[in-house]
C-alpha cells in the first residue's frame, strides 16, 4: 500500500522528495490541490472541506499512511482529517516532528518560525510548542510573498535576497537561535535565509525531520514496504492541470514529474 502525501499545490513536492529519499522502496501517491492554492490564505472551512475530499481520493488509492505535507493544512485540518480517516490509514502532519525537534533542541532557548498568514495566526506551532513545557520562546512571523515569489522562480538571487532581508530585519525575530521554516516553498530559499544570519541561527528545513519521522513511524509499525527489484512507480495528481504546474515540478521534486 502507498503513501498519501496532499499539499496545495506542488510545494509539498519538497517534502515528497525527502520521503522518496528517506524511504527509496515506498511507493507514493502525491494530490497537490492546485484548482484551490493557495491555502494559505483561505478560511480553516474551506481548508478543511478540500482535505477531507482529498483524504477521500487518497483512500480509495489504498494508502496505508496520509501526510498532510503542507503546513497550512496541517494547521487547518489535521485533528480533523484524522478523524474523518479513523482506522482507515494513519494521518501524519508536518507540525509534530518539528515541534518534537524544536522541544528537544532548544528548550529554554528562544527560537523563531516564518510561514503562510493561515499557519501563523492559526498559533498552533505555539500552542504545541507551549504544551511541551519545554521553556522554548516562540516567535513568529506570517511572510506571505515569499511562497508565490519561489513559484515565479525568484530564488538563490537578489529579488529573493531583498524581500528576505526585508521580512527579517527589524521583525521581532532578533536573538532567535534557530528558525523553522514552516512552509513547503522555503527549503528553496534556505541558503539565503541562513547566509541572512550569517550562521548565527540554524536554519531548520522540516522536510527532512518530517520524512525520518515517517521512516520510524512505518517501522514502529511494521508497514515498511519489502524491498523490490524494481524502483517503486509513484502517482503525481493535482486538481487542475496547466503546463507550468508540470514544468514548477522541477523546482520542488529536483526533477521534472508528470502530473494526472
Ligand atoms: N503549501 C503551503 C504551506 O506549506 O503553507 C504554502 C503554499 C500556499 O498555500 N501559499
Amino acid at each position: 500500500r502507498p503513501i498519501g502525501i496532499f499539499d496545495s499545490g506542488i510545494g509539498g513536492l519538497t517534502v515528497a522528495r525527502a520521503v522518496a529519499q528517506a524511504l527509496p522502496d515506498e511507493r507514493l501517491v502525491y494530490f497537490g490541490d492546485t484548482a484551490h492554492l493557495p491555502y494559505g490564505d483561505k478560511s480553516t472551512a474551506a481548508i478543511q472541506a478540500y482535505a477531507v475530499k482529498i483524504c477521500d481520493l487518497l483512500l480509495r488509492q489504498q494508502c496505508k499512511v496520509i501526510l498532510i505535507a503542507c503546513n497550512s493544512a496541517s494547521a487547518a485540518a489535521y485533528e480533523l482529517v484524522r478523524e474523518y480517516v479513523g482506522s482507515k490509514a494513519r494521518v501524519l502532519n508536518v507540525i509534530d516532528p518539528i515541534v518534537e525537534h524544536v522541544g528537544q533542541q532548544y528548550a529554554g532557548r528562544t527560537v523563531g518560525l516564518i510561514g503562510t498568514k493561515q499557519t501563523v495566526n492559526s498559533n498552533v506551532y505555539k500552542k504545541k510548542i507551549d504544551d511541551l513545557d519545554a521553556g522554548v520562546d516562540l516567535r513568529s512571523l506570517a511572510t506571505p510573498l515569499l511562497a508565490p515569489m519561489i513559484e515565479e522562480g525568484f530564488f538563490n538571487d537578489s529579488i529573493a535576497s531583498n524581500v528576505i532581508e526585508t521580512y527579517l530585519s527589524n521583525s521581532g525575530l532578533e536573538g532567535i537561535e534557530a528558525l523553522v521554516l514552516a512552509c513547503t516553498h522555503y527549503p528553496l530559499i534556505k541558503q539565503q535565509i541562513a547566509a541572512f544570519y550569517q550562521g548565527r541561527t540554524e536554519v531548520l528545513d522540516a522536510s527532512d525531520v518530517v520524512a525520518q519521522h515517517v521512516r520510524q513511524y512505518l517501522a514502529a509499525q511494521q508497514l515498511l514496504a519489502q524491498p523490490a527489484s524494481a524502483l517503486p512507480r509513484h502517482h503525481f495528481y493535482v486538481s487542475d492541470f496547466t503546463r507550468s504546474f508540470e514544468e514548477s515540478t522541477r523546482i520542488f521534486f529536483g526533477q521534472e514529474v508528470q502530473l494526472e
